[in-house]
């Protein structure tokens, strides 16, 4: 099974992901990690920590002469902005964070729990879904994602092969697929700064070649699209998950909603099989269990609790009402968050992979996965 966990506080020494269950015989290209960890430190309405940390990975275990070996692979990114240890506490808890939660419940500090609630440790989830997504390339399965809304804004997608979207989202400052609409968010952006507040915004991911059968319908937590909602959820800041047309399906008869099945003998090869679908409103998964047509899962992140403006607090110490505590931060980081929910995305997908297909090598899953689509295109 592929899973992973993350250790590291936001101005510690490092962060660190291990992977267990990744399979042998997977050539990485550490270079491709660091691509994305860039992303997700860009995207306009950034803070100042960015201006600090140059995120790369530096892989530390599981590798040997640029494969994976089957066994645990450890990812470290440093923190050029160590500082942990110099940090001294607030009393303040900010509203939205989790300061006020984690130090009644620990029975701590603010500061012991902002520093791991903190959406730095996304960084080494980033680089953990990156691996992913080099397995995945294996198979020619694409994770693609950027920024459908961006406070309250729609971003309507351009038409486009997924290589033009690609060079567009890529061009864009906020990770957007319409790049006429930068001007006016950057726009928005600044004039929210300036008012001391933050924005948050709508991500959207698609993942195309996947086949089908992926997940299972027998157990709800193999269940794909929740599996996928877990990962998504467990970001920071995201308050909701849709797949497909999520909320939109509950207000819509059943005949537009679910999608009509077409047969095309000559796709039968392919992840599809042959059943083409005129629509895609189910987001790829049926029945806990991917159907061939890209899964599509959108996020809802909230805007960042840290405001230059603050909200009404308390003082932890002195139970007087005061003005939350205020440390550096971003007005937008919803560019960044497309990044990192393609990332668990992509990490999820590779793990209901290698569950359908074995998780020992890669030769072995490839070979198990051309036999699946050989015996299936028959059935
Ligand atoms: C982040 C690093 C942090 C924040 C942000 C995400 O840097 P610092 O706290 O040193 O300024 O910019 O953290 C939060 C949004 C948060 O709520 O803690 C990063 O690398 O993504």
């Amino acid at each position: 099974m592929l899973r992973y966990w993350t250790a590291g506080e936001s101005h510690g020494k490092a962060l660190i992901a291990l992977v267990d269950g990744f399979p042998a015989g997977v050539t990485i290209d550490t270079d491709a990690i660091d691509v994305e960890l860039r992303r997700r430190q860009g995207g306009y309405g950034r803070g100042g920590r960015q201006r600090i940390e140059t995120d790369k990975v530096d892989i530390r275990t599981g590798i040997w002469k640029g494969a994976t070996l089957g066994s645990p692979i450890a990812l470290e990114v440093i923190n050029r902005d160590y500082k942990l240890e110099r940090l001294d506490d607030l009393s303040r808890p900010r509203p939205g964070h989790g300061d006020l939660t984690g130090a009644m419940k620990y029975l701590g500090s603010i500061r012991g729990v902002l520093e791991r609630a903190s959406a730095r440790e996304t960084a080494v989830r980033v680089a953990a879904g990156a691996l992913a997504k080099q397995l995945l390339a294996e198979f020619d399965i694409t994770v693609f994602g950027y920024v459908a809304e961006l406070g309250g804004e729609v971003i309507e997608p351009v038409e486009g092969t997924l290589e033009e979207l690609r060079a567009i989202r890529d061009k864009s400052e906020i990770y957007g697929l319409n790049l006429d609409r930068d001007a006016a968010i950057k726009e928005l952006i600044d004039k929210t700064g300036k008012e001391g507040d933050t924005l948050g915004g709508v991500l959207e991911v698609r993942v195309e070649g996947v086949p089908f059968g992926l997940g299972t319908h027998a157990q709800w937590d193999t269940k794909l699209d929740g599996r996928l909602a877990q990962a998504v959820m467990a970001v920071q800041a995201i308050k909701g998950v849709e797949i497909g047309l999520g909320f939109e399906a509950a207000r819509r008869p059943g005949s537009q909603v679910h999608d009509p099945i077409h047969y095309d003998k000559s796709r039968r090869k392919g992840p599809t099989l042959g059943y083409e679908r005129p629509t895609n409103n189910a987001g790829g998964i049926e029945a806990g269990m991917t159907n061939g047509q890209p899964i599509v899962i959108r996020a809802a992140k909230k805007p960042i609790s840290t405001l230059a403006k603050p909200l009404a607090s308390v003082n932890i110490e002195t139970k007087e009402s005061e003005e939350a505590s205020y440390e550096r931060s971003d007005v937008c980081a919803v560019s960044a968050a497309s990044v990192i929910i393609e990332a668990v995305v992509a990490f999820e997908v590779a793990r209901a992979l290698i569950d359908k297909f074995g998780g020992d090598s890669l030769m072995e899953m490839q070979a198990r996965y051309k036999m699946f689509l050989e015996m299936a295109a028959e059935k």
